[in-house]
C-alpha cells in the first residue's frame, strides 16, 4: 500500500525489488516499506464493521440449542455472535466476545475458571444462578453479573424456574491475541457454597457505606460485589436524569464500578448502562475502544459510521473503536436504556484513550441508507 505523502512509504516495485522480497521471504523476514503504511495507521482502522444481531432473528434459532446439545457435553450451551471480518477469533467487536446461553430449568453448567474476564447480562426468565468462588446469586431478567478473571464459575437454573437466557460477555480474543489464556475445569465439577447467597451484594450495595473489615482485606483486581441488580440501576438513572443534563453525546450514562475503588468492574471490561430521554438524539462522536450493546429498554437506532441501525429491547449491536456514532430514542414518551460492556479499563490502563466530537452538520451524521 503506497501513500504519495512525505514521510510514508512510497516505493515502486521492481523486478530486482520483487527478487528481493522473495529471497527474504525464505528467512522468514520482509521489508517493512511494504506494509508500513498498512500497520502504521494514520488513525484507528478496525477489521470489524458494525454489527446489529436482531434478537427477533437469533431468538428461534437459539431456542433450538437445547434440543440440539446438552450443556454437559457442549460445556457451555451457547450461539455466539461473530463480526463478520474477523471470524477466526470469534469475536463480536475488537477483542471482545459476545454470545447468548440458553438453559433450560434444572439444568447446570460444570465449574470452571479461565484468565479471560467474563460478565452476563439476563435477558429472559427465572430462576437462573451463578455461583462464583462459592457465592451463589440469584439472577432475574437485566441483572448484571461478573465472573472475573481466576475465579470458579458456573451456571444453572432451578428445577422450578423458567427457561433462561443471557448473553455473555468475555475478553478472550484479548487474551488469546496476549497469548495469555489458561482453562481448568472444577475437579468436583461443582463447587461448594461457602458464603452465604447473594453476600456480595448485601455487604457493598450500600455504595457510601462499607464493610472495612472486608474492604480493607480486598487486594483482587475486580470488583468484590459481584452482582449489579437491575431495579437499583434503573432507580439510579432515574434520579440521575432529574438532576444532571447528561453528556450531549452519552445521555445519562452510568458507570458500574468496583465500589472500593470506583474504578471499572474488572481489569480489562467495564460496562455501563445509559438512559436516552423520550426523544433523545445524541450528538455524535468517536473514540478509542470496542463496544458491545443490549438494548436494556425501549426502542430506537444509532447511527455507526453513517449507516443507521433500528434496535429495539434485547438486540445486540457492536460500535468498533473510533467510529462516529451517535444514538436516537424513537419513543416520545418512554426512555430508552441501553447496557454496554467495553474494553475501555484496557484503552485508558495503556493510555490510549482518546475522545472527539463529531462537528459537521451540527454534530449529526448524514445517514447514507
Ligand atoms: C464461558 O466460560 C462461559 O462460563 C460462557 O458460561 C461463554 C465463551 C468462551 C469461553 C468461555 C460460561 C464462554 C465461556
Amino acid at each position: 500500500m503506497r501513500e504519495d505523502s512525505p514521510g510514508r512509504a512510497n516505493v515502486a516495485d521492481t523486478p530486482e525489488l520483487e527478487a528481493y522480497y522473495k529471497e527474504l521471504e525464505k528467512l522468514e523476514a520482509g521489508a517493512l516499506w511494504t506494509v508500513a503504511n498498512a500497520i502504521e495507521p494514520w488513525y484507528p482502522q478496525p477489521e470489524s464493521v458494525p454489527v446489529l444481531w436482531k434478537y427477533d432473528e437469533l431468538r428461534p434459532l437459539v431456542g433450538k440449542a437445547p434440543d440440539l446439545v446438552r450443556p454437559e457435553d457442549a460445556g457451555r450451551r451457547v450461539v455466539m455472535l461473530v463480526n463478520p471480518n474477523r471470524k477466526h477469533l470469534s469475536a463480536a467487536v475488537g477483542l471482545l466476545y459476545t454470545g447468548i446461553q440458553i438453559m433450560n430449568p434444572g439444568e447446570r453448567a460444570s465449574a470452571h475458571k479461565h484468565a479471560a474476564s467474563a460478565l452476563r447480562f439476563i435477558m429472559e426468565g427465572s430462576g437462573a444462578y451463578t455461583i462464583v468462588d462459592g457465592e451463589k446469586m440469584t439472577l432475574g431478567a437485566r441483572d448484571f453479573v461478573l465472573t472475573p478473571v481466576g475465579t470458579w464459575h458456573e451456571h444453572g437454573v432451578d428445577e422450578d424456574g423458567a427457561q433462561c437466557v443471557w448473553q455473555d460477555g468475555l475478553d478472550i480474543p484479548l487474551m488469546n491475541t496476549l497469548d495469555a489464556n489458561f482453562y481448568a475445569v472444577h475437579e468436583n465439577l461443582h463447587q461448594d457454597q461457602t458464603v452465604p447467597i447473594n453476600s456480595s451484594y448485601a455487604a457493598y450495595s450500600g455504595g457510601w457505606i462499607q464493610p472495612a473489615f472486608l474492604r480493607q482485606n480486598w487486594k483482587k483486581p475486580y470488583s468484590p460485589m459481584l452482582k449489579y441488580p437491575w431495579e437499583p440501576t434503573y432507580e439510579a438513572l432515574l434520579k440521575a436524569e432529574k438532576l444532571h443534563e447528561g453528556s450531549p453525546y452519552d445521555g445519562i450514562l452510568m458507570e458500574y464500578v468496583n465500589p472500593v475503588t470506583g474504578g471499572p468492574v474488572m481489569p480489562t471490561m467495564g460496562a455501563s448502562m445509559q438512559l436516552l430521554r423520550p426523544g433523545q438524539r445524541t450528538k455524535a462522536h468517536r473514540h478509542t475502544g470496542s463496544f458491545v450493546y443490549q438494548v436494556a429498554k425501549g426502542q430506537g437506532y444509532s447511527v455507526i459510521n453513517g449507516k443507521r441501525f433500528d434496535w429495539k429491547e434485547k438486540d445486540i449491536f457492536v460500535i468498533p473503536s473510533w467510529a462516529i456514532h451517535e444514538h436516537a430514542n424513537l419513543s416520545e414518551s418512554d426512555d430508552a436504556c441501553l447496557f454496554t460492556f467495553n474494553d475501555l479499563p484496557v484503552m485508558r490502563g495503556l493510555s490510549l484513550y482518546v475522545e472527539e466530537a463529531y462537528t459537521e452538520n451540527d454534530g449529526h451524521q448524514v445517514i447514507e441508507n
